[in-house]
Protein backbone atom coordinates (compact mmCIF):
# COMPACT_ATOMS: atom_id res chain seq x y z
CA UNK A 1 0.00 0.00 0.00
CA UNK A 2 0.86 3.50 -0.86
CA UNK A 3 -0.04 6.73 0.94
CA UNK A 4 0.47 10.51 -0.06
CA UNK A 5 0.44 12.90 2.51
CA UNK A 6 -0.45 16.77 1.12
CA UNK A 7 0.79 19.29 3.97
CA UNK A 8 2.07 22.39 4.81
CA UNK A 9 3.84 20.99 7.94
CA UNK A 10 5.81 18.02 6.53
CA UNK A 11 8.17 17.54 9.17
CA UNK A 12 5.54 16.89 11.65
CA UNK A 13 4.89 13.72 9.72
CA UNK A 14 8.95 12.57 10.83
CA UNK A 15 8.45 10.96 14.20
CA UNK A 16 5.13 8.89 13.54
CA UNK A 17 6.95 7.63 10.35
CA UNK A 18 10.63 6.78 12.15
CA UNK A 19 9.40 5.24 14.81
CA UNK A 20 7.69 2.25 15.72
CA UNK A 21 4.99 -0.01 13.93
CA UNK A 22 4.79 1.98 11.32
CA UNK A 23 8.51 2.06 10.52
CA UNK A 24 8.16 -1.05 10.72
CA UNK A 25 6.22 -1.75 8.35
CA UNK A 26 7.53 0.52 5.86
CA UNK A 27 11.01 -1.16 6.35
CA UNK A 28 9.19 -4.66 5.74
CA UNK A 29 7.74 -2.66 2.37
CA UNK A 30 4.22 -3.76 3.58
CA UNK A 31 3.53 0.44 2.89
CA UNK A 32 5.57 3.55 1.98
CA UNK A 33 4.19 6.75 3.01
CA UNK A 34 5.44 9.59 0.85
CA UNK A 35 4.93 13.52 2.15
CA UNK A 36 4.83 16.17 0.08
CA UNK A 37 5.11 20.15 0.61
CA UNK A 38 2.00 21.86 -0.52
CA UNK A 39 3.98 24.89 -0.83
CA UNK A 40 6.23 23.04 -3.75
CA UNK A 41 3.33 22.60 -6.00
CA UNK A 42 2.30 26.45 -5.96
CA UNK A 43 2.09 28.63 -8.95
CA UNK A 44 2.99 31.56 -7.05
CA UNK A 45 6.53 33.25 -6.50
CA UNK A 46 6.03 33.71 -2.74
CA UNK A 47 4.88 30.13 -2.12
CA UNK A 48 1.74 31.38 -0.82
CA UNK A 49 -0.92 28.41 -0.77
CA UNK A 50 -3.66 30.73 1.11
CA UNK A 51 -6.10 34.11 0.00
CA UNK A 52 -8.69 35.87 1.42
CA UNK A 53 -12.23 34.27 1.53
CA UNK A 54 -14.95 35.41 -1.19
CA UNK A 55 -17.58 37.57 0.67
CA UNK A 56 -15.62 38.83 3.59
CA UNK A 57 -14.86 37.22 7.01
CA UNK A 58 -11.87 36.30 9.13
CA UNK A 59 -8.85 34.22 8.26
CA UNK A 60 -7.75 32.68 4.95
CA UNK A 61 -9.06 29.96 2.52
CA UNK A 62 -6.65 27.32 1.41
CA UNK A 63 -6.89 27.99 -2.66
CA UNK A 64 -7.58 25.70 -5.33
CA UNK A 65 -4.31 25.86 -7.39
CA UNK A 66 -1.80 24.11 -5.00
CA UNK A 67 -4.54 21.42 -4.06
CA UNK A 68 -5.82 20.90 -7.51
CA UNK A 69 -2.48 20.34 -8.84
CA UNK A 70 -0.44 18.18 -5.96
CA UNK A 71 -3.49 15.96 -6.64
CA UNK A 72 -3.12 15.38 -10.14
CA UNK A 73 0.87 15.12 -10.37
CA UNK A 74 1.07 12.96 -7.24
CA UNK A 75 -1.72 10.64 -8.62
CA UNK A 76 -0.41 10.36 -12.18
CA UNK A 77 -2.19 7.35 -13.81
CA UNK A 78 -2.75 5.63 -10.54
CA UNK A 79 -6.48 5.21 -9.24
CA UNK A 80 -5.75 6.77 -5.83
CA UNK A 81 -8.44 7.66 -3.40
CA UNK A 82 -8.28 11.27 -2.02
CA UNK A 83 -9.59 12.17 1.37
CA UNK A 84 -9.64 14.99 3.02
CA UNK A 85 -9.45 15.27 7.03
CA UNK A 86 -12.03 17.08 7.79
CA UNK A 87 -14.48 17.21 11.18
CA UNK A 88 -17.62 17.48 8.88
CA UNK A 89 -16.63 14.36 7.30
CA UNK A 90 -18.03 10.69 7.77
CA UNK A 91 -16.21 9.19 11.44
CA UNK A 92 -13.37 7.18 11.18
CA UNK A 93 -14.30 3.58 12.84
CA UNK A 94 -12.53 0.60 13.30
CA UNK A 95 -14.64 -0.93 10.33
CA UNK A 96 -14.14 2.19 8.13
CA UNK A 97 -9.87 1.60 8.81
CA UNK A 98 -10.47 -2.12 7.76
CA UNK A 99 -12.03 -1.34 4.61
CA UNK A 100 -9.21 1.33 3.76
CA UNK A 101 -6.48 -1.05 4.57
CA UNK A 102 -7.69 -3.34 1.72
CA UNK A 103 -7.14 -0.10 -0.53
CA UNK A 104 -3.80 0.51 -2.96
CA UNK A 105 -3.04 3.74 -2.82
CA UNK A 106 -4.87 6.72 -0.79
CA UNK A 107 -3.83 10.42 -1.10
CA UNK A 108 -4.42 12.21 2.46
CA UNK A 109 -5.08 16.03 2.07
CA UNK A 110 -4.57 17.95 5.18
CA UNK A 111 -5.94 21.76 5.38
CA UNK A 112 -5.65 24.67 7.42
CA UNK A 113 -6.61 27.97 7.98
CA UNK A 114 -10.23 28.41 7.98
CA UNK A 115 -10.30 25.16 5.10
CA UNK A 116 -9.99 24.48 1.84
CA UNK A 117 -11.88 26.35 -1.44
CA UNK A 118 -15.11 24.22 -1.78
CA UNK A 119 -14.68 23.49 -5.18
CA UNK A 120 -11.70 21.00 -4.36
CA UNK A 121 -14.19 18.63 -3.50
CA UNK A 122 -16.02 18.25 -6.48
CA UNK A 123 -12.90 18.29 -8.78
CA UNK A 124 -10.21 16.65 -6.48
CA UNK A 125 -11.55 15.17 -3.44
CA UNK A 126 -13.19 11.72 -3.07
CA UNK A 127 -14.01 11.81 0.57
CA UNK A 128 -13.84 13.60 4.45
CA UNK A 129 -13.00 11.60 7.03
CA UNK A 130 -13.10 12.91 10.64
CA UNK A 131 -11.59 11.33 13.70
CA UNK A 132 -14.06 13.12 16.42
CA UNK A 133 -16.07 15.96 16.95
CA UNK A 134 -13.73 18.58 17.19
CA UNK A 135 -11.96 21.29 15.96
CA UNK A 136 -8.07 21.06 15.44
CA UNK A 137 -5.69 23.48 14.17
CA UNK A 138 -4.98 21.49 11.09
CA UNK A 139 -5.47 18.12 9.62
CA UNK A 140 -1.91 16.85 10.34
CA UNK A 141 -2.67 15.38 13.42
CA UNK A 142 -6.09 13.12 11.88
CA UNK A 143 -3.85 12.37 8.96
CA UNK A 144 -1.61 10.39 11.25
CA UNK A 145 -3.91 8.55 13.60
CA UNK A 146 -5.28 7.47 10.06
CA UNK A 147 -1.80 6.21 8.81
CA UNK A 148 -1.23 4.46 12.30
CA UNK A 149 -4.58 2.67 12.42
CA UNK A 150 -4.69 1.59 8.95
CA UNK A 151 -0.88 0.28 9.06
CA UNK A 152 -1.28 -1.89 11.87
CA UNK A 153 -4.71 -3.73 9.74
CA UNK A 154 -1.99 -4.59 7.28
CA UNK A 155 -1.13 -8.04 6.64
CA UNK A 156 2.13 -9.26 8.39
CA UNK A 157 2.58 -6.09 9.99
CA UNK A 158 1.89 -6.97 13.41
CA UNK A 159 3.07 -10.32 15.04
CA UNK A 160 1.10 -12.82 16.76
CA UNK A 161 2.08 -11.51 19.71
CA UNK A 162 0.26 -8.49 19.10
CA UNK A 163 -2.41 -9.98 16.68
CA UNK A 164 -5.43 -8.44 16.66
CA UNK A 165 -8.56 -10.86 17.30
CA UNK A 166 -9.01 -10.41 21.23
CA UNK A 167 -8.76 -6.42 21.02
CA UNK A 168 -11.72 -3.73 21.80
CA UNK A 169 -13.49 -3.00 18.46
CA UNK A 170 -12.70 -6.15 16.98
CA UNK A 171 -15.92 -7.76 18.06
CA UNK A 172 -17.74 -4.20 19.19
CA UNK A 173 -16.80 -5.32 22.88
CA UNK A 174 -14.37 -3.56 24.98
CA UNK A 175 -10.85 -5.23 25.98
CA UNK A 176 -11.48 -7.40 29.37
CA UNK A 177 -8.86 -6.18 31.91
CA UNK A 178 -5.34 -6.71 31.79
CA UNK A 179 -2.99 -7.72 34.53
CA UNK A 180 0.68 -8.35 35.18
CA UNK A 181 3.04 -9.30 37.99
CA UNK A 182 3.08 -8.68 40.90
CA UNK A 183 -0.11 -10.70 41.45
CA UNK A 184 -0.26 -8.91 44.60
CA UNK A 185 0.68 -5.12 44.40
CA UNK A 186 -0.10 -2.70 47.40
CA UNK A 187 -2.72 -5.13 48.84
CA UNK A 188 -4.53 -5.03 45.45
CA UNK A 189 -4.90 -8.84 44.22
CA UNK A 190 -5.80 -9.86 40.54
CA UNK A 191 -8.84 -12.08 39.96
CA UNK A 192 -8.29 -15.73 41.51
CA UNK A 193 -9.71 -17.19 37.91
CA UNK A 194 -6.47 -15.96 36.45
CA UNK A 195 -4.35 -17.94 39.06
CA UNK A 196 -6.45 -20.86 38.29
CA UNK A 197 -5.25 -22.52 35.00
CA UNK A 198 -8.86 -23.55 34.00
CA UNK A 199 -8.81 -21.88 30.51
CA UNK A 200 -12.27 -22.20 30.02
CA UNK A 201 -12.92 -20.21 32.92
CA UNK A 202 -10.67 -17.40 32.16
CA UNK A 203 -11.78 -17.34 28.98
CA UNK A 204 -15.36 -16.65 30.37
CA UNK A 205 -14.41 -14.36 32.93
CA UNK A 206 -12.70 -12.33 29.89
CA UNK A 207 -16.20 -12.18 27.96
CA UNK A 208 -18.20 -11.59 30.82
CA UNK A 209 -15.59 -8.57 31.57
CA UNK A 210 -15.99 -6.85 27.97
CA UNK A 211 -19.43 -7.56 27.66
CA UNK A 212 -19.68 -5.42 31.45
CA UNK A 213 -17.16 -3.32 30.32
CA UNK A 214 -19.14 -2.28 27.16
CA UNK A 215 -22.59 -2.29 28.69
CA UNK A 216 -21.01 0.68 31.19
CA UNK A 217 -18.95 2.68 29.39
CA UNK A 218 -19.57 2.23 25.85
CA UNK A 219 -23.92 1.06 26.13
CA UNK A 220 -24.30 2.34 22.26
CA UNK A 221 -21.82 -1.00 20.90
CA UNK A 222 -24.45 -3.03 22.61
CA UNK A 223 -27.28 -1.39 20.88
CA UNK A 224 -25.84 -1.45 17.81
CA UNK A 225 -26.67 -5.62 17.40
CA UNK A 226 -29.60 -5.10 19.71
CA UNK A 227 -27.49 -6.86 23.00
CA UNK A 228 -28.19 -5.03 25.63
C1 LIG B 1 -13.06 23.05 10.05
C2 LIG B 1 -14.41 23.09 10.29
C3 LIG B 1 -15.16 23.47 11.40
C4 LIG B 1 -16.56 23.39 11.32
C5 LIG B 1 -17.16 22.92 10.16
C6 LIG B 1 -16.38 22.54 9.06
C7 LIG B 1 -15.04 22.63 9.15
N1 LIG B 1 -14.09 22.31 8.23
C8 LIG B 1 -12.92 22.56 8.77
C9 LIG B 1 -11.67 22.31 8.08
O1 LIG B 1 -11.60 21.64 7.07
N2 LIG B 1 -10.63 22.88 8.65
C10 LIG B 1 -9.30 22.84 8.13
C11 LIG B 1 -8.53 21.69 8.72
C12 LIG B 1 -8.64 24.09 8.56
C13 LIG B 1 -8.66 24.26 10.07
C14 LIG B 1 -8.06 23.05 10.73
N3 LIG B 1 -8.51 21.82 10.18
C15 LIG B 1 -9.00 20.84 10.93
C16 LIG B 1 -9.22 19.52 10.60
N4 LIG B 1 -9.33 21.00 12.20
N5 LIG B 1 -9.80 19.85 12.68
C17 LIG B 1 -9.75 18.93 11.73
C18 LIG B 1 -10.20 17.59 11.93
C19 LIG B 1 -10.03 16.65 10.94
C20 LIG B 1 -10.50 15.35 11.16
N6 LIG B 1 -11.10 15.02 12.31
C21 LIG B 1 -11.25 15.93 13.30
C22 LIG B 1 -10.80 17.23 13.13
Amino acid sequence: MRIDVITIFPEMFAPILNESIVKRAQAKKKVSIHVHDLRDYTDDKHRKVDDRPFGGGPGMVMGPQPIYDAVKKIKGRRKAGVILLCPTGTPLTQAAAKKYAKSQDLILICGHYEGVDARLHDLVIDERLSIGDYVLTGGELPAMVLIDCITRLLPGVLGKAESLTDESFENDLLDYPQFTRPANFRGKKIPDVLLSGNHDAIHKWRKEQSYRRTKKDRPDLLKKHNRS
